[in-house]
């Protein structure tokens, strides 16, 4: 089998032979730094014992090398280790670790190895409620043994990362959650990166420029030692060029040069996409690019907000600002689409563009775990950049990040990708396995015939959904992420029982088993209907409320469907024409403010529409009513009751109406409860009711309600 490891390496060259890891090895005491001790110790035997091999570390930066540059040999002599610096050295066990892990033994192996972009990882950067202190470190070892080494932390809704209190320290409570996440980003390796959006209230006063300095002294004192500076999202006196250039200028002279510990500064322009900047010569971005420091980084988001990253977008903005731009890629950041999941690949982001960067960093979703999902492409193109493969490092994710439930997620990432139409008219592929299928099977639906072997793939696919939505929580160790797409996961559960009953309904209808496909049209239609409810009743958050899965093909596939086998069923005969509703709200159905009454089934016959009779006695309170609404079809000939109530004319009345807010009194003949109406307005009317028009409550018995009704 070939050696795979995660994000490729740039060469690596496997040798006849191999270490048996019930080998044990050796490590001179102190030759190493905890962490990596600590690392090895996960998959090597360190206890010393007979015939140890050596691990021998070395720290040597030549030339040229970046930080977590490393080299890694293993053959008889034991596992040498040659790495830039410390970083270079956990990475360099980082790949021993997924040399090793699950394996019996280490295969001989040679590997050089190195990163495309200095600076690779994520920028909390969104709207809405931050990532939890638990995320947060799951997120930076998830980074450590991806080699990834930045996380910027600014999140817009934290008060002390933005206005009014970037000036303020953090309460305690928070002071000591950001020192242990520093601490956990140090044993990882990744640069903690601490930014203040100061821009939507800041003076350009000295005061405030020593309050920026006094903010960055305490997070120092804290432990970090990344600083980053956001001017995104503002408008007023903050927006000016040279102003932002001379505070970013003085931080650096006044805090970094000092410091001498500090890792370079990066600031975040107000204009930081192409779209949104003044194109000419002599504005804004020329301003930064004349003006801030050459050790300040840029950052930039692309052509537009929400964009794909390319060669030629990035030489533009460099020429500009004078420096490779560190990209701050919108992906897959989900706060200007809040009803949808983003699991799909990360691509649109060019492999030729390796030069043309300083750094990249994904904004990713307010839900930390399944951006995991994204990152882990980021992580992959960022360090080997062309060998950078999207889909094929998607695939690898589900592995990676779900390793109980690999399919399962796959196929619930496969329908979760395309963010629905936005603001941003940003767009990703969704279903893409599915597409031929759902396209061949509607063209010839509509002409009245399918092939059999589409509709056996589509619902073997939705039947996979189904079992995707349980296996998920089944079996996946990850709690927290099965914690932050449960709505989700709920909604396609539904998705799949729709399709599957459509599916069937098409079938059915098909091979002109009317009854059953007559079943299999309203079990479609309650899927649906519960999808709705489901929708307006789970993650009501102010923006996009709602919760949304497979929105780009599968979901629009299943109400195609049925519309179109609902549209032959109602053209064909032998059918109830009551039972021929395509929509929901043109479906014939229940009329009732009753709560008793609610789930009273209707039968629909083919020339009769009635209230299924009940057994024990109903109360109707005051101004409560049943009846039918009609599908608009059909028309209203006769309705037969037997209510058996001997007062039933002096407290209530039969009415009927067109659009069920306009109500007239029908006439009726009536004793003691029972009786007909047929005076109506055949044309107009599809609500028939009786109400309690009374102030009290009254009781009544429904022996029948039955309304004889014809096509219009
Ligand atoms: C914000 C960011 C937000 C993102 C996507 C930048 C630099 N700033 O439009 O906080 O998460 O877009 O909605 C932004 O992208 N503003």
């Amino acid at each position: 089998l070939p050696v795979v490891i995660y994000p490729q390496p740039h060469q690596m060259v496997t040798e006849t032979g191999s270490i048996s890891l019930e080998q044990a090895f050796y490590v001179k005491p102190g030759s190493v730094k905890p962490e990596l001790q600590s690392l090895l110790s996960t998959v090597l035997k360190l206890d010393g014992g007979k015939n140890v091999l050596p691990v021998k570390v070395q720290i040597n930066k030549s030339a040229g090398q970046r930080s977590g540059a490393y080299e890694l040999a293993i053959n008889k002599t034991g596992i040498q280790i040659t790495a830039a610096d410390d970083r270079g050295a956990f990475y360099a066990a980082q790949t021993l670790v997924q040399l090793a892990n699950g394996k019996v033994k280490l295969p001989f192996i040679k590997v050089i190895d190195y990163p495309d972009v200095p600076f690779r990882g994520t920028v909390e950067g969104f709207y809405g409620d931050p990532w939890t202190q638990q995320d947060r470190v799951a997120q930076l070892r998830f980074y450590g043994q991806l080699k990834l080494n930045t996380y910027i932390y600014g999140p817009k809704d934290d008060p002390y990362h933005s206005s009014p209190n970037w000036r303020l320290h953090y309460p305690e409570k928070e002071e000591a959650d950001i020192k242990l996440l520093v601490q956990e980003a140090k044993k990882n390796y990744v640069d903690f990166v601490w930014a203040i959006h100061p821009g939507k209230d800041i003076k350009w006063n000295l005061e405030d420029s020593t309050a920026v300095l006094k903010k960055f002294e305490m997070m120092y004192g804290l432990g970090v030692r990344s600083f980053a500076v956001f001017f995104d999202d503002i408008s007023g006196v903050g927006t000016d060029a040279a102003k932002q250039a001379g505070l970013l200028n003085y931080i650096q002279y006044q805090f970094v040069n000092k410091k001498k510990d500090v890792t370079p500064l990066i600031m975040c322009p107000t204009e930081y996409n192409k779209g949104w900047s003044d194109p000419k010569p002599g504005t804004y971005l020329d301003i930064l690019g004349e003006k801030l420091d050459p050790a300040i980084h840029i950052m930039w988001t692309g052509n537009t907000v929400v964009a794909d990253i390319t060669k030629e977008g990035l030489e533009w903005v460099n020429k500009r600002i004078r420096r490779p731009a560190f990209v701050w890629w919108n992906f897959p950041v989900s706060d200007y689409v809040r009803d949808h999941l983003l699991m799909g690949p990360s691509y649109g982001i060019d492999i030729d563009a390796q030069n043309e960067m300083s750094g990249f960093v994904s904004n990713p979703m307010d839900k930390a775990e399944p951006s995991k999902t994204a990152i882990f492409g980021v992580a992959l193109y960022t360090w080997n950049m062309k060998s950078y493969q999207p889909e094929q490092a998607w695939l690898a994710s589900h592995r990676y990040i779900m390793p109980e439930a690999p399919e399962a997620f796959q196929l619930f990432n496969a329908h979760n990708s395309d963010p629905g139409p936005n603001g941003h008219r940003y767009r990703r592929t969704e279903s893409v396995e599915m597409i031929p299928y759902t396209t061949a099977f509607l063209k010839s639906l509509k002409e009245g015939g399918y092939a059999a072997a589409d509709a056996q793939r589509l619902k073997a696919e939705f039947e996979a959904m189904i079992a995707a939505s349980k296996d998920i929580p089944l079996k996946s160790q990850n709690k927290r992420l099965v914690e932050q797409i449960t709505p989700w996961l709920a909604q396609f559960y539904l998705l799949g029982k729709a399709g599957v009953a459509v599916m069937d309904l098409a079938d059915d209808w098909n091979k002109k088993s009317y009854v059953s496909a007559w079943d299999k049209y309203l079990a479609t239609e309650r899927y649906l209907d519960s999808m709705t409810e489901l929708d307006q009743k789970m993650n009501l958050n102010p923006y996009q409320p709602g919760v949304k899965t497979g929105s780009l093909v599968m979901l629009p596939f299943v109400k195609e469907v049925l519309l179109t086998v609902g549209q032959q069923m109602t053209a064909g005969k032998g059918l109830a024409a009551a039972g021929t509703a395509v929509q929901s709200s043109d479906q014939t159905a229940l009329y009732t403010n009753n709560a008793k009454l609610k789930s009273q089934p209707l039968q629909i016959g083919n020339q009769s529409v009635a209230l299924s009779p009940a057994l024990e006695t109903i109360t109707l309170n005051a101004g409560d009513y049943f009846g039918v609404r009609l599908h608009p079809n059909l028309k209203p000939k006769t309705l037969q009751f037997n209510l058996e109530s001997a007062t039933l004319t002096n407290w209530g009345g039969f009415e009927s109406s067109a659009d069920g807010l306009n109500w007239v009194v029908l006439p009726v003949e009536e004793k003691k409860g029972k009786g007909l109406a047929t005076a109506f307005d055949a044309t107009k009317d599809r609500y028939i009711r009786f109400r309690n028009k009374s102030e009290k409550a009254q009781n009544l018995y429904l022996k029948m309600f039955k309304l004889e009704v014809g096509t219009k």
